[in-house]
């Protein structure tokens, strides 16, 4: 059975932690952003009493190393309750989602409606790719670029396209896929900061998906809090596909940004 692993790390900029296998000495109570499962079996780690509400203190961010076979992942709440309010309000009243035919995918022939809202913001001249069309990104504003700035001053790395998701509830979501497209920079970290409802989040690897995997592995399972940050480093998009599963219970929006590094476009 693969065995995943919770690493605490010191706080501030991403660093070496202590290593701990998750299941060991975990009580039942409290919140926890990371969970696992065979096929969903699910952990819970001690409630930290030592930090303010939401896992920040003055000394920057705590950071939960997630690992497993191929992959490599940091959690940590990145912003306290009100600020991550104020910010989710200000992503819903200035973003700006595709409409028309961009708001639409065609699966085996058939048209539908994305199931969910997107947007792309982003620097100058960096084009990418979607739905088969070549799309330059608005122009940054200002609050994704406060994220942003936000985002590189506690990863240390340098972004310059966002891609918005928006689900207005539980019955929004996105399919399983690797966000593994050729325009991204080889080897580079994708940052996604969520706003708004909580929602499950799964990882699936590569070799577990079908009717008849070539391997028996375990589904992780985290869940993304409102202000939270997973960084998903290489090599994680190569071997693990990622999903946002429908959640009907679910009945508020969340709004979640994926920070990447896409290559200068070929002139
Ligand atoms: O909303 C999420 O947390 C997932 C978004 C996602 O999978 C993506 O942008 O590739």
């Amino acid at each position: 059975m693969d065995k995943f692993l919770v690493k605490k790390a010191p706080r501030n900029r991403l660093g070496q932690g202590e290593e701990k296998s998750l299941g060991e000495g975990q009580d039942q109570a409290g919140e926890d952003p990371a969970q696992l499962g065979g096929e969903e079996r699910s952990l819970r780690k001690r409630p930290r009493r030592d930090l303010v509400e939401d896992g920040t203190d003055s000394a920057g961010p705590r950071w939960q190393h997630i690992r497993a076979e191929g992959l490599d992942c940091d959690y940590t709440v990145l912003y306290d309750r009100a600020e991550a309010d104020e910010i989710f309000r200000e992503l819903e009243k200035e973003v700006e989602y595709f409409t028309g035919a961009l708001a639409r995918v065609q699966v085996f022939g058939k048209w539908h409606d994305v199931p969910r809202k997107q947007a792309t913001y982003g620097d100058a001249g960096v084009t990418y790719t979607f739905s088969g069309l070549t799309l330059s990104p608005k122009p940054w504003i200002p609050v994704l670029e406060r994220i942003r700035e936000r985002v590189s001053q506690v990863t240390g790395q340098i972004f310059n396209f966002v891609l918005v998701n928006r689900y207005r509830d539980g019955c929004d979501h996105i399919g399983e896929h690797r966000d593994d497209e050729r325009e991204l920079a080889p080897r580079s970290p994708i940052a996604s900061v969520s706003f708004g409802a909580c929602r499950d989040f799964f990882f699936r690897h590569k070799d577990s998906r079908g009717k008849s995997p070539s391997r028996r592995m375990d589904v992780l399972r985290l869940q993304l809090a409102h202000g939270s940050l997973l960084l998903m480093k290489p090599p994680t998009n190569t071997h693990w596909y990622h999903s946002l599963p429908v959640r009907k219970k679910v009945l508020a929006p969340r709004v979640n940004l994926t920070f990447r590094k896409v290559l200068p476009s070929k002139t």
